[in-house]
C-alpha cells in the first residue's frame, strides 16, 4: 500500500512538472521608436493578439516594450520583427519603411516627444 501511494505521489509530481514545463513563459524587453499613447495603444493592441504573445507592456516614460511571451511559438527575433511590422523600431531590427510611413504623423520618428 505504502509504495502504491509513493508511486502516485511520483506521478502526480512528474505531471505537475510536465504542466509547469509547457506553461513556462519568458519576458522580453525592446526599445521601440513608440511615440505617444497612441503608439501605445497600437503596440499593445496588435502584439497582444499575435500567436504566443500573453502581454504586452509599453512604457512611455522610456519607450520600452515588456513582452511576455511563449517560447515555444514565438522567439526574441519575431517578435521584433512583429513591431517592426507595426511601424516602429525594436532596439537593432529597423521599423518597416511602408508601416511606418502609413502611421499618424504624430507617430512617426521625426514626430517631437509628445505624450498624447
Ligand atoms: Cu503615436
Amino acid at each position: 500500500m505504502k509504495k502504491i501511494v509513493a508511486l502516485l505521489v511520483t506521478i502526480l509530481a512528474l505531471n505537475f512538472s510536465v504542466n509547469a514545463q509547457a506553461n513556462k513563459t519568458e519576458e522580453v524587453k525592446f526599445k521601440t521608436s513608440a511615440k505617444c499613447s497612441m503608439c501605445k495603444a497600437r503596440i499593445e493592441g496588435d502584439m497582444g493578439k499575435s500567436a504566443g504573445v500573453k502581454s504586452v507592456k509599453l512604457n512611455l516614460d522610456d519607450k520600452t516594450v515588456s513582452i511576455v511571451y511563449n517560447p515555444k511559438k514565438v522567439n526574441k527575433d519575431e517578435l521584433k520583427t512583429r513591431i517592426s511590422k507595426i511601424g516602429y523600431d525594436a532596439d537593432e531590427v529597423v521599423a518597416n519603411q511602408k508601416s511606418h510611413d502609413a502611421l499618424p504623423s504624430c507617430c512617426q520618428k521625426d514626430a517631437k516627444a509628445h505624450m498624447d
